[in-house]
């Protein structure tokens, strides 16, 4: 064999090597064989998202009209340093996304000091116009007193608080009109003491914005019934007034076994949630805000942002507009969703145990969820 044949071999030899093991590779760097174990699942993020093995320049060449949103009291601050912490590690040290922190009252200096100190971009701290928060004048409080105490009665949960009412209102349909959040279009809610169970890899901001996603969860499950009585006559309503503003391929069937005419009470859990703003500030939600606001069910009753938020994402938004991020585990006391997806939890280095996610528990609406996609 010639000197030149010789290296000729020997290059052929290291390029299929190299083949092989970029083939065998998970993209991530890593070889893998989880992934020939188990079929992808339909709602892994693509692969092009992935950031990790980039270097902080690349990071900072692309990034969304995004920001992290948490509501707060002072009392809150080591649960929601922890919050914070936890996204810090799993994700925004990658990508240094603002934080905006909003309270219906100043927060403290200690507050700012704490908080501040964790997290590797800017934060904002913001106070809620009363106009926003409290509960309107022209609420009767005869009547609201009384749904209060009926739901005090009947031991549901939050029943008789009017701060619960007060938080579930502004995060229907105020957070996103907040000075601090006109400067964003993208925003992603946590709130103190939750979990970020995987690295997240990826850029949740970029892939709904490239792909004109609106809303995305992690948990969904059913909502109590006694807290929303007359809610979903008042969207049925609203919807005979308004039918210009419900989207083609819905996602009515999620929320619906029988074509619309009644709730099964599959919601959003909003606690988590990453979604567009300009969705809840556009026309159609706008005007629906305003409708249910003035029936004042979220005093009468107890109607929560999550049942407002995804029956409004469900109606006025396709159902390829919605997203769920199977891959970011995500824990709210008292349930977690942890990938299921082998490849998802060993890429995310996931801390949590997949057996005990939440997604199909009896209590979860995963399965109205599957039904919908038609997975
Ligand atoms: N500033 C302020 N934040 C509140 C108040 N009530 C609730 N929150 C915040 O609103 C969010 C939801 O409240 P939380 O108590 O966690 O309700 P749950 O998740 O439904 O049990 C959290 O981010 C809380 O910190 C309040 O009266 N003032
Ligand atoms: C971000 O979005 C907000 C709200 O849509 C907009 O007012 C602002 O100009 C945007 N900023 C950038 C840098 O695009
Ligand atoms: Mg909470």
């Amino acid at each position: 064999m010639s000197r030149s044949r010789y290296l000729l071999v020997i290059f052929a030899v290291v390029l299929s090597g190299h083949y092989i093991l970029s083939f065998t590779s998970d993209g991530y760097g890593r070889a893998t064989s989880l992934s020939r174990l188990t079929s992808p699942s339909q709602n892994r993020v693509p692969e092009e998202y992935n950031t990790r093995p980039k270097t902080e320049l690349d990071m900072l060449q692309r990034r969304a009209n995004a920001t992290f949103v948490m509501l707060a009291r002072n009392s809150d601050l080591d649960m929601a340093v922890r919050s914070i912490r936890r996204m810090e590690d799993r994700f925004n040290t990658r990508h240094h996304y603002p934080y905006v922190l909003l309270n219906d009252e100043p927060f403290t200096d200690e507050f700012k000091r704490r908080v501040s100190a964790v997290v590797s971009s800017e934060v904002q701290y913001g106070q809620v116009p009363r106009e926003h928060w409290v509960q309107p004048e022209w609420i009767d409080e005869d009547r609201a007193t009384k749904g209060r105490d009926q739901l005090v009665a009947e031991n549901v949960i939050y029943g008789g608080s009017v701060s619960y009412r007060n938080m579930c209102r502004f995060n229907s349909g105020f957070f996103f009109r907040h000075p601090l959040m006109q400067n964003y279009r993208w925003y992603w809610r946590i709130e103190p003491d939750v979990h970020f169970h995987c690295d997240i890899n990826f850029d949740p901001f970029l892939f709904m914005q490239d792909r004109e996603k609106v809303y995305g969860f992690t948990i969904t499950m059913y909502e109590f019934d006694k807290t929303i009585p007359t809610l979903w006559g008042h969207v049925k309503d609203f919807i005979r007034l308004h039918p210009e503003y419900v989207a083609k391929d819905n996602a009515m069937n999620f929320m619906s076994d029988d074509g619309g005419e009644t709730y099964n009470r599959c919601h959003f859990w909003s606690n988590f949630e990453i979604a567009d703003m300009n969705f809840w500030r556009g026309p159609a939600y706008t005007d629906f805000f305003e409708y249910l606001d003035s029936k004042g069910g979220f005093y009468y009753e107890r109607w929560g942002d999550a049942p407002v938020h995804s029956i409004a994402a469900g109606i006025f938004a396709r159902k390829d507009q919605i997203q769920f991020f199977e891959e970011i585990g995500y824990e709210h006391n008292p349930y977690t969703h942890c990938p299921k997806d082998p490849v998802m939890w060993e890429r995310g280095r996931c801390g949590c145990n997949p057996e005990g996610s939440f997604d199909y528990d009896g209590y979860s609406c995963m399965r109205q969820w599957d039904r919908l996609m038609g997975n």
